[in-house]
C-alpha cells in the first residue's frame, strides 16, 4: 500500500507512535509518506522507504496567524497527484483530520488517478482537552466523522469521544506499542558512575512537562519519597513546566538529589537505571511513556485516570491512585524501593505485559487490517 502519515514533529507520544509506525510499516514492504513542519524525533537518521515531506507554511504581513491547515492539505494533495496514496492516516485529529479530509476531497474533485481514503487516529488531549471546546468542537466531529476509518489508543478515548463529540462513527480500538527488541532493559554501569547514581534508588519521570503530566506532583512525590530513603530523581524532557519543577525542587530542598537532563533522544539506557516511573497525570489517554518504562522492566506509579489502567494493572505490574493521592503515590515508590522481591516481580511483570500485549509485531498488523478493511469498503 502506498500510505501518507501526517503527524506532528513535536516531542510527543503521538508523534512518536506515527513516525515508528511509517517506519515499521516501511520495513513490511509498504510505501510511507511522512508528512510534518520538521523532521520528527525519530526519523533525524531517515529510513530507507519513509519519504518525509516538510510542510512549510508562508507568512505573509495580512495574515496574524500561520495558515498551517491549508499548506498540509496542499502539500498532501501534490504529493498524491505525484505518487498516488491508498490512504492518508492523519495522527491527532486537530487540524490532522481536517487537513485529511480536505486533501481528499480536493483530489476527489479532479487531477488525481486514485482518491485515498482518510483514517484519522485519536491520540488524547486532540479530544480530552481540545476536541471539546467550543471553538474547535463541531470541525473536529465533523472531521472524524467524514473520516472513511477512526482508531483510538484506549476504551477510554474511544469513550470520551463519543461523549464529548457525539460522533456516530465506529471507533476501533488499537493501542499504542513499542518496539521490544529495542525498548529493553540493558547493562548500563558506566552511566550509572558518570550519573554519580551507585548505591542509589533511581527514580525516574519522562514528559513534555505540559501542565497535564503535573510534573509539580513528581517533585512533591519524590520529596515525600526522599525523606525515607535515599534515592535520586531523573526529570527527562522539556516543556512549559519545567522552570516550576526547577524551582519546586529548590523549594522542596530535593534539588541534590533531582537531575534535570533536559530533551534526551536514547532514553532506553535512562529507563535501564531506574527502579520507579512516576506518572501523576491529570490525564492520560494510554500513556506511551509509562510503557516505553515497563518494556524496560520499570514498573510505573500512576493516577489512575484515563486510559492508564488499561496498560497498568495495579498491584502487578505498577500502583495505581486517585490523581491527587500523592501520598500514596509517595508510599507505592517507598515500597518497591524498599522490598527487593516485590520491585523485582513487579519490573518482570511489567516486562511480560509489554511483551504480551503491547509489541509493535503485535499492534502493527492491526493498522494494515484496518487500513485493508477501508479501502475494502470503500472501493
Ligand atoms: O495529548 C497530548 O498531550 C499529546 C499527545 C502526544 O502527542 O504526546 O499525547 C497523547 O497521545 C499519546 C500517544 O497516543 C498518549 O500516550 C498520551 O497518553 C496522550 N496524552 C494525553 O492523553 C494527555
Amino acid at each position: 500500500m502506498n500510505i501518507g502519515i501526517v503527524c506532528y514533529a513535536s516531542v510527543g507520544g503521538s508523534g512518536i507512535v506515527a513516525t515508528e509506525l511509517g517506519k515499521l510499516l516501511a520495513g513490511r514492504g509498504h510505501r510511507v509518506d511522512l508528512f510534518s513542519t520538521e523532521t520528527p524525533v525519530r526519523l533525524t537518521d531517515g529510513h530507507p522507504g519513509v519519504r518525509f515531506h516538510r510542510v512549510e507554511t508562508p507568512s505573509y504581513p495580512l495574515f496574524r496567524e500561520p495558515q498551517y491547515l491549508l499548506s498540509l492539505a496542499n502539500r498532501i494533495v501534490q504529493v498524491a497527484r505525484d505518487t498516488p496514496l491508498d490512504i492518508i492516516h492523519a495522527h491527532y485529529a486537530i487540524p490532522h483530520a481536517t487537513a485529511a479530509y480536505l486533501a481528499r476531497q480536493v483530489l476527489a474533485g479532479g487531477g488525481a488517478s486514485r482518491v485515498p481514503r482518510v483514517v484519522t487516529t485519536l491520540h488524547g488531549t486532540d479530544i480530552t482537552l481540545l476536541g471539546g471546546d467550543p471553538s474547535f468542537k463541531d470541525i473536529v466531529a465533523f472531521s472524524i466523522q467524514q473520516s472513511d476509518g477512526v482508531t483510538a489508543v484506549s476504551e477510554s478515548l474511544k469513550e470520551d469521544t463519543y461523549d464529548n463529540l457525539g460522533v456516530s462513527c465506529d471507533i476501533h480500538v488499537i493501542p499504542n506499542f513499542v518496539d521490544c527488541e529495542y525498548y529493553q532493559r540493558r547493562e548500563v554501569h558506566d552511566l550509572r558512575a558518570t550519573l554519580g547514581l551507585e548505591g542509589r534508588k533511581v527514580l525516574i519521570h519522562m514528559s513534555n512537562f505540559r501542565p497535564v503530566k503535573r510534573a509539580g506532583a513528581v517533585v512533591k512525590i519524590f520529596a515525600q519519597v526522599r525523606q525515607r530513603l535515599p534515592a535520586t530523581l531523573l526529570m527527562v524532557g522539556h516543556g512549559p513546566e519545567h522552570a516550576d519543577a526547577v524551582r519546586l525542587a529548590h523549594a522542596l530542598n530535593v534539588s541534590d538529589d533531582v537531575r534535570f537532563l533536559g530533551t534526551q533522544e536514547q532514553v532506553v539506557p535512562l529507563l535501564s537505571l531506574a527502579e520507579v516511573f512516576l506518572l501523576p497525570s491529570s490525564q492520560e489517554s494510554f500513556g506511551l511513556a509509562a510503557l516505553e518504562a515497563m518494556a524496560c522492566g520499570v514498573p510505573v506509579v500512576a493516577s489512575r485516570v484515563g486510559g492508564v489502567p488499561e496498560v497498568i494493572d495495579d498491584g502487578v505490574n505498577g500502583y495505581l491512585h486517585a490523581t491527587e493521592d500523592l501520598t500514596g503515590m509517595a508510599a507505592s515508590a517507598v515500597r518497591l524501593l524498599s522490598d527487593g522481591p516485590t520491585q523485582q516481580r513487579m519490573a518482570a511483570a511489567a516486562r511480560w505485559t509489554a511483551q504480551d500485549r503491547f509489541c509493535d509485531t503485535r499492534i502493527v498488523p492491526l493498522y494494515e487490517a484496518c487500513y485493508e478493511s477501508v479501502l475494502a469498503n470503500n472501493p
